[in-house]
């Protein structure tokens, strides 16, 4: 059974404790359950990570890459948080792995700040899904299954 990588980046921790109106009532823990549930119904392994540091968020993609070429690896759904919009460090740790990645947002990021609407995931990315709320991370999974 190949293994769905979903990474979550910095601050995502907080999820269902502030701004319910943009993020949602849902934790960080019922986002997993979901996914849990997800990756059941497609036939893979969930490992599901949440870092505040980009330099572990880069490790994380460099096992990915390795996890990939052992084609042990379904694919990555990356919300990047924050770092989406600032990170070359992660474009460039995803250029060049031959992984399948998803970058997700919880959030339509077009219909917020400019600050958002700018992504350094995106062109390194194969696809890009916003603005689904944290159902986005079920429809990911479903996603990269149609991928495979
Ligand atoms: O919409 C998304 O999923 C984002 O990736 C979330 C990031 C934001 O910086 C991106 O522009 C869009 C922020 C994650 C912080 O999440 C919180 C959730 C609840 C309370 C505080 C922060």
């Amino acid at each position: 059974m190949k293994t769905a990588l979903i990474l979550n980046g910095p601050n995502l921790n907080l999820l269902g404790t502030r701004e319910p109106q943009v993020y949602g009532s849902q934790t960080l823990a019922d986002v997993e359950a979901l996914c849990e549930r997800a990756c059941q119904t497609h036939g893979f392994t969930l490992d599901f990570r949440q870092s505040n540091h980009e330099g572990t968020l880069v490790d994380w993609l460099h096992e990915a890459g390795r996890l990939h070429a052992q084609g042990k690896l379904a694919g990555v759904i990356l919300n990047a948080g924050a770092y989406t919009h600032t990170s070359v460090a992660l474009h460039d740790a995803i250029k060049g792995t031959g992984i399948t990645l998803i970058e997700l947002h919880i959030s339509n990021v077009h219909a917020r700040e400019a600050f958002r609407h700018h992504s350094y995931i995106s062109p390194a990315a194969k696809a890009v899904m916003a603005g689904f709320g944290v159902n986005g991370y079920a429809l990911a999974v479903a996603a990269l299954a149609g991928m495979q």
